[in-house]
Order: structure tokens, then C-alpha cells, then sequence
């Protein structure tokens, strides 16, 4: 099967790239190295050393003889060479990971938002307009994400993408309709996954485009099988205060002996995956993909569910580092439930890494490994929902 990864330069793309290559895929790798660029823009690196593009490919090709190509698109913004890659090397599929992933970075100024509107909003609709004008049947699998759901619940488990409503006809009679599940996103990042929703099912219903969009939770690890080769096959790990992920925070802030940037109460729950299992599950999607006809297939691709808090805690208890409560930055729920559906990828046969297993490991392997690496300066969180007093006010109340 041959297969375009979009953002394949990125923390998710890097190693689904190696791992597809690995099981005998024919890979290549699209990216505008826009992640890269913006570490330039943020004075801040990944905590591991990455390797330019041509070093990963060259040090890939030498250890396995799988050969990977890269081609240095702009997808938001270059549509023509686009489409002449699609229509010259005819993939059989396309995974889309190329966004600006982060919620603050597209919280941090007016800049920031309109930049990841017109990037992730563009990036999608080029691709599938792309597909479309090139005839080709490709099978699309999108990176979305568990937040494009909001995270309250009300008791109920969210289930993958649709919800089955009652609806009263006119005559007075129950009827049941499946629905998109009501978007609720809590950033301008969230929200540009909300509308990538809406474009899927469009271009599914009026040309026929199979999709599969994965709402992802938040992912933590660095390391899979492959990028473990050699130190220059590394993955990046973000630690930084707009592009480090929680968990993975945590970890680095265990390592490099800095307390724990609890937000709030620690009382928001959220889902969680680790990249290991991130590329198990995106070869699963492409291994069943939707037929022609079929509306978009949605999963929910997330292993396990905690509260920030208790993740404080038991970093904490295996590590010995105390935990701060910052004021949070966000304008989120302070506490919330989630429950979660994942069963479609279980039934696959996903055998997921848990957190009790894998926590420790990471923090020898990588964050203890680089704390040398680590900036404490950029640590802190500094993109603001809200004004600040306004923040302080909602704290005190
Ligand atoms: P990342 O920023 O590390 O990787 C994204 C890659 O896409 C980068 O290499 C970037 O240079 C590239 N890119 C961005 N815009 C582009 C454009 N216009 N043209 C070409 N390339 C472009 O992010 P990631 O963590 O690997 O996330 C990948 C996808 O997975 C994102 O869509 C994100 O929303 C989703 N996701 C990530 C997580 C997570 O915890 N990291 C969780 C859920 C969902
Ligand atoms: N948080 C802390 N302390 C920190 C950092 C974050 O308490 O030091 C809190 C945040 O306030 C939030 C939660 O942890 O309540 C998650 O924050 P995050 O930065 O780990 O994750 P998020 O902003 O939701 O975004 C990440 C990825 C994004 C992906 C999303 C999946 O960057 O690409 O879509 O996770 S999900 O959260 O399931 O929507």
C-alpha cells in the first residue's frame, strides 16, 4: 500500500512514518517543517536532539534499506504541487497530521488564532478538494481529537463520532436520528478540528471521499519501536509551555527536579494514548478502511482517562516531586468526568501500554536522559484565554 503522511516531520508523523515503512508500506512524507520553525519563533527546542529531515531519511534507509521521500509542501498554501504529488504517486491513502496542534499556541495572540484557522482549515480543505479533482479513490485518515467533543458528559460515555438522538416529528411520533456529535471546543485549535468535521462529511456526502477521522487524546511517550534504532531516528518531545502536553510535562518536570504545573484544582479529566499505540492504531484504520459509500468512519482513539490531579500524584509518588497549583490559564471546566468509548480499536485487537507500566521507563529513558536540554525559563504556561484579571477574579470567586 503505498502512503502519503501529511506533517510526517511532526511528534505523531515522524514515527507512524517509520513504523508504516517498517511493516512494508511504500511511504513518503510531506511537510513544510512549520514545527520546526516555530521553535525558532518560540526560542525553544525539543527536549531530545531531532535531526534535520535529510539525516532521519538517510539514517532510515542505511539501517533498513527502506527508502522514504520527502517533498517540502506547504499544504495550507500550495495547492498545485499538491495535487501533481497525489496525481503522480497515486497513494492508496493519505494520513493528515499536518495542523498547528497546539491549544495555547492558537490562544497566544490574534496572530496565532487567525494563523491556525487559515493553516488547518486550508491544509484540509486542500487536501480533500485535491482528492476530489484528482479522481483518485484515496482513503483519507485524519488526526482529530477527543477535545473536539468538549469533556463534560453528563454521565454518559461519548461514543465514537455519532450520537443517537429522539427527535418528535410533526405527527407527535419518537423518532431516532444519528447525529455529529455536538462539537464543543475549548480553543481556537479545538474549534479548527471541529470544522474539519464538517468538511469530512461534506466532501464524504458529495463526492463519495472516504475518511476516517481518529479523535486523539492527548498522547505521551516519545519513543516506538523504530525511533528506537539509533539516537538519530529520535522523536521530538515538547516540554514547553504551549507545545508540551501534560503528561509529558510532568515527567520532565519530575526529571529536571521542578514542581508539578498542576492547572487549577487539577480537576479536569482527560484521555490519553501513548505514541506507541498511536501508530498500532493508525495502521488498524488503514488496514479497515471504509468503503465507497460508506459516511465518515469515526474512532476514538484513547487508551485510558485521568484526573490531572491523581496524574500529579502519582508521578509524584514514583518520582518525589511536589506538585504546584497554578493558577490556570485556560478557560476550561475546573472539574469534570469523562467517560469514553473506545471499543472499536479494542475490537481490532489493540493491546494497550498503560501508564502504570510505561511511566517510569519514559523518565529514565528520555526526560532524565535530556534534562541537560531543558530551558526551565520556557517551562511556564504564558498564553492567556482570558486577561489575566479576569482570570484572577473567576480564581477568587
Ligand atoms: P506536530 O506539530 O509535532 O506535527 C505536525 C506536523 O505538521 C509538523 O511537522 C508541521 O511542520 C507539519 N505541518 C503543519 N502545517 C503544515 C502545512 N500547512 N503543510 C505541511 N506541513 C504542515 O503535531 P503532532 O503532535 O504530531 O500532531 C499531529 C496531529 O495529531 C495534529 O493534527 C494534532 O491535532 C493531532 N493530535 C495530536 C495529539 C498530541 O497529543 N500530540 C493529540 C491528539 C491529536
Ligand atoms: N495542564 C496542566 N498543566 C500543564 C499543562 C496542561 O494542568 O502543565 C492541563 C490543561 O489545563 C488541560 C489539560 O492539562 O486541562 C490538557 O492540556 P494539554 O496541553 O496536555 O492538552 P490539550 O491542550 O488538550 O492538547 C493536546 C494536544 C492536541 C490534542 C489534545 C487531545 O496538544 O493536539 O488535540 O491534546 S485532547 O486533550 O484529548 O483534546
Amino acid at each position: 500500500m503505498k502512503v502519503l503522511v501529511l506533517g510526517g516531520d511532526g511528534f505523531c508523523g515522524w514515527p507512524t512514518s517509520l513504523h508504516l515503512s517498517a511493516q512494508g508500506y511504500e511511504v513518503a512524507i510531506v511537510d513544510n517543517l512549520s514545527r520546526r520553525k516555530i521553535d525558532v519563533e518560540l526560542e525553544c527546542e525539543s527536549l531530545t536532539p531531532i535531526r534535520p529531515m535529510g539525516e532521519r531519511l538517510r539514517v532510515w534507509e542505511e539501517l533498513t534499506g527502506n527508502r522514504i521521500d520527502f517533498h517540502n509542501i506547504n499544504v495550507a498554501q500550495n495547492y498545485q504541487r499538491l495535487l501533481d504529488l497525489l496525481l503522480e504517486w497515486q497513494p492508496d491513502a493519505v494520513i493528515h497530521f499536518a495542523e498547528q496542534r497546539a491549544a495555547p499556541y492558537s490562544m497566544k495572540s490574534s496572530y496565532h488564532k487567525r494563523y491556525t484557522v487559515d493553516n488547518n482549515l486550508n491544509a484540509t480543505n486542500n487536501l480533500l478538494a485535491a482528492i476530489t479533482e484528482s479522481g483518485l479513490d484515496t482513503h483519507v485518515v485524519h488526526l482529530g481529537t477527543m477535545g473536539v467533543y468538549g469533556y463534560g458528559t453528563a454521565g454518559m460515555q461519548i461514543p465514537e463520532g455519532y450520537l443517537t438522538v429522539k427527535v418528535e416529528t410533526e405527527e407527535g411520533e419518537l423518532v431516532e436520528q444519528e447525529i455529529l456529535y455536538p462539537p464543543n471546543p475549548g480553543s481556537i485549535y479545538h474549534m479548527t478540528k471541529t470544522q474539519d468535521q464538517l468538511l469530512f462529511a461534506y466532501y464524504n456526502k458529495n463526492d463519495g471521499t472516504r475518511v476516517t477521522d481518529l479523535h486523539q487524546g492527548i498522547v505521551w511517550g516519545t519513543q516506538t519501536q523504530e525511533t528506537r534504532l539509533d539516537e538519530r531516528l529520535i522523536n521530538r518531545f515538547d516540554y514547553d509551555g504551549d507545545y508540551g502536553t501534560v503528561l509529558n510535562r510532568f515527567l520532565m518536570q519530575a526529571a529536571v527536579g521542578y514542581p508539578l504545573t498542576v492547572h487549577g484544582t487539577g480537576g479536569q479529566t482527560r484521555a490519553f494514548i501513548h505514541i506507541q499505540d498511536t501508530v498500532r492504531c493508525i495502521q488498524l484504520a488503514l488496514e479497515n478502511p471504509p468503503e465507497r459509500g460508506d459516511r465518515v468512519n469515526v474512532y476514538n482513539q484513547m487508551t485510558e482517562t485521568h484526573r490531572l490531579r491523581d496524574l500529579a500524584k502519582m508521578v509524584s509518588e514514583r518520582t518525589g516531586a511536589e506538585i504546584d497549583y497554578v493558577p490556570n490559564p485556560r478557560n476550561e471546566a475546573a472539574e469534570n468526568d469523562l467517560h469514553v468509548r473506545n471499543d472499536r480499536f479494542l475490537d481490532l485487537g489493540l493491546q494497550p501500554t498503560t501508564l502504570s507500566e510505561g511511566l517510569l521507563e519514559e523518565v529514565t529513558e528520555i526526560a532524565r536522559r535530556y534534562a541537560h536540554r531543558c530551558d526551565t525559563s520556557k517551562i511556564p504556561a504564558t498564553s492567556l484565554w482570558r486577561p489575566r484579571e479576569e482570570i484572577a477574579h473567576q480564581q477568587e470567586g
